[in-house]
């Protein structure tokens, strides 16, 4: 992996956002619903400080209803609002606004007080790199809504999109490092695709994929492929590779392909939807630090 990337970046991003906390309101955190723990930026609470922030379990029509609902009620539990949303279909997105503005309720209601003319809530997008984070403001603000500084008469710089009258998105979201070192993390950001599958051995990472599955959902292996799932993980891809027809000449199995076979299968929920971290996982992670 390349790490030397990231010192530089990081660097740039955390300004681009600190900056950015001077103009906005709210900050929307964008969530991979299938891996919450995973997804999130260890660091990006330090960063907003105290700025309202509210959670988007995005993709969520991926994941496994039920434990996306013990997300939410664990992030309740923790004072944080969330929601579950899929930013491609659409699921919930008219359900942020609600939300985005019970988060500011107390700012606004004592700006109200104040007498001060009310305005737009302004929202940060952020998250970490594929989570969703155009697809969201695309989706929630319709895509081709004009930004507020096209309007004539409008002065201030184009960097707003309307949601509606009452809401606004920064036009740039922030991207966010996710938490590479620890194994467990880096794989499931691959699994998902966060990480540039490039830099990956896809046998290998399909390996321990099986491995995991095979513990927390062998039936979602067994049903898909009609295979036997209590054989060791290598001799699983390849009779998942010989079920798909993955030959090569002289009758081996292509477990590239078969690789690539299966995690397409996951990505596109035909394994089931699979959630990989639940609120449990969380809690033994804190345990562990
Ligand atoms: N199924 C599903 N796919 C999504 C969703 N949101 C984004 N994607 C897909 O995830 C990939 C990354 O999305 P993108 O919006 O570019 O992520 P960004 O890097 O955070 O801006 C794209 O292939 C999207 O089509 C979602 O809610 N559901
Ligand atoms: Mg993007």
């Amino acid at each position: 992996m390349n790490i030397q990337w990231y010192p530089g970046h990081m660097v740039k991003t955390k300004r681009q956002i600190e900056e950015s906390l001077k103009v906005i309101d709210v900050v929307i955190e964008l969530l991979d619903a299938r891996i919450p723990i995973s997804s999130k930026n260890p660091d990006i609470d330090e960063l907003i400080k105290n700025k309202p922030k509210v959670i988007i379990l995005n993709k969520c029509t991926l994941a496994d209803e039920n434990v996306t609902r013990e997300w939410i009620k664990h992030f309740k539990n923790k004072g944080i609002l969330a929601i579950e949303v899929d930013s491609m279909s659409g699921k919930n997105i008219n359900k942020v606004f609600p939300i985005v503005k019970e988060s500011v309720k107390d700012k606004f209601e004592r700006k109200i007080a104040k007498g001060i003319v009310g305005r737009p809530i302004r929202a940060l997008v952020v998250g970490i790199p594929n989570v969703g984070k155009s697809s969201f403001i695309n989706k929630i603000s319709n895509k081709s809504s004009a930004k507020t500084g096209d309007l004539p008469g409008v002065t201030r710089s184009k960097q707003w999109i309307k949601v509606n009258k009452e809401f606004e998105l920064l036009d740039t979201p922030g991207i966010l490092w996710p938490k590479f070192e620890d194994e467990k993390v880096a794989l499931h950001l691959s699994y998902t695709k966060s990480i540039k599958e490039e830099i990956l051995d896809i046998e290998q990472l399909a390996v321990k994929f099986i491995d995991e599955m095979k513990q927390k959902f062998p039936k979602s292996l067994t049903e898909r492929y009609k295979i036997d799932v209590t054989k060791p993980s290598i001799d699983i891809l390849n009779d998942i590779g010989r079920k798909r027809g993955c030959i090569v000449s002289g009758g081996e199995v292509d477990t590239l392909r078969a690789a690539n076979i299966l995690f397409e299968d996951f990505r596109t929920a035909k394994l089931g939807k699979i959630s990989l971290e639940t609120p449990k996982d969380e809690i033994e992670v804190e345990n562990e630090n």
